[in-house]
């Protein structure tokens, strides 16, 4: 059975309308088809200052969300990042592996950095690119389900892991990218020539999937649009619409051109208030159980146990293959 790893953020409090169609959805999927490793990373989530009492709750309730969406802990391996100390060891030796510039042309730190001014961004932040590498390599992952912005971060993964094979013997498996076209980016909906994203978007321009129902409906509402009437995807000439068609589709599972179809003389608000309607049927349960995992902090942290039991099998004997690859003698 083909393997597939991925990781989000606990640090947004919600996850948002891209990180779940983007992400979390195919990650519900794959499970079923795949020997499937999903983690919460908070490694990754102090590369920015954290206040450690938030962190705690948000990693709690970034697995509730996960849990709430569909992840099962019976047909995948649910886990925190910190709870498996190989993904630190690992990335010690892929920093060491590394080029300084090759690290420096990864867009997200460039971005990320910028946004927080140079001086103040952490090294942490900078080689978050080469933790992520472990955190795949780690697990011989096979398939990486993410959205279109790490995709550079896939491409490093499979330049360091040829790197390491080829310097010191077939070690790694090479991972592919798992990204769905039609989801590899939703975008702000009130500017859609920038993704979704927690940091970048406008508040009313990014759905937290926790938002009170009422909000969603209003911002779906109030999304930007164009000044033609027509409802047409074309992701060039109308952006926002083609957006909004991307979301309706993918939560319905109707194809596009049967929407364009139904919405054929019809203006933006039907469109909008129809997907006002959907959303809020998405998120009032989505809401509803990520509060019932919350309320359950015992089963919570059992499934974590059980999960990070599992990862650290598979990560240990990544982990001592690679040291005894390197050359460090083994503790006796
Ligand atoms: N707009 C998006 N469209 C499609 N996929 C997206 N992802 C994020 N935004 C979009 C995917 O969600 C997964 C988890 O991402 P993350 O852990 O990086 O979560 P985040 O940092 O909270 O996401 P943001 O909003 O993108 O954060 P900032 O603003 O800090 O950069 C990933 O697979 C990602 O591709």
């Amino acid at each position: 059975v083909p393997r597939v790893l991925s990781g989000i953020q606990p640090t947004a409090g919600s996850f948002h309308l891209g990180n779940y169609l983007g992400a979390v959805r195919q990650w519900v999927a794959l499970q079923e088809s795949h020997d499937a490793f999903y983690m919460v990373v908070d490694l990754h989530a102090i590369t920015v200052p954290q206040d450690p009492a938030e962190l705690r709750a948000n990693t709690r309730l970034a697995v509730a969300q996960l849990l709430a969406a569909g992840l099962d802990p019976e047909r995948c391996t649910l886990f925190v990042q910190s709870h498996v100390p190989e993904h630190a060891q690992l990335a010690w030796v892929m920093n060491c592996l590394t080029g300084f510039g090759e690290a420096a042309r990864m867009t997200q730190f460039k971005d990320k950095s910028a946004k927080q001014g140079a001086d103040r961004a952490s090294v942490g932040l900078f080689t978050y690119p080469i933790l992520q590498v472990a955190d795949i390599l780690l697990y011989q992952a096979n398939e990486v389900p993410v959205g279109e912005d790490q995709r550079q971060h896939i491409e490093l993964t499979r330049d360091l892991a040829e790197r390491f094979n080829g310097r010191f013997g077939a070690t790694f498996t090479l991972p592919k990218p798992y990204i769905l076209k039609e989801t590899a980016k939703i975008y702000d909906l009130q500017d859609p020539s920038i993704k979704m994203s927690k940091s970048a978007s406008t508040p009313k321009g990014l759905v937290n999937l926790l938002d009170e129902p009422k909000t969603t409906a209003k911002k779906v509402k109030s999304a930007v649009t164009d000044t033609d009437t027509v409802i047409r995807f074309d992701a060039e000439r109308k952006p926002g619409v083609s957006n909004l068609l991307t979301i309706y589709s993918t939560l319905t599972g109707t194809g596009i051109p049967a929407l364009e179809e139904r919405y054929e003389g019809k203006g933006y608000g039907a469109l909008k208030t129809d997907l006002a309607e959907i959303m809020v049927e998405f998120v009032t349960p989505f809401k509803e159980r990520t509060q019932q995992y919350l309320d359950d902090p015992e089963t919570l942290d059992s499934i974590l146990a059980k999960g990070a039991e599992k990862a650290r099998a598979v990560a240990a004997e990544t982990l001592a293959h690679t040291y005894d690859r390197v050359g460090f003698l083994p503790a006796k």
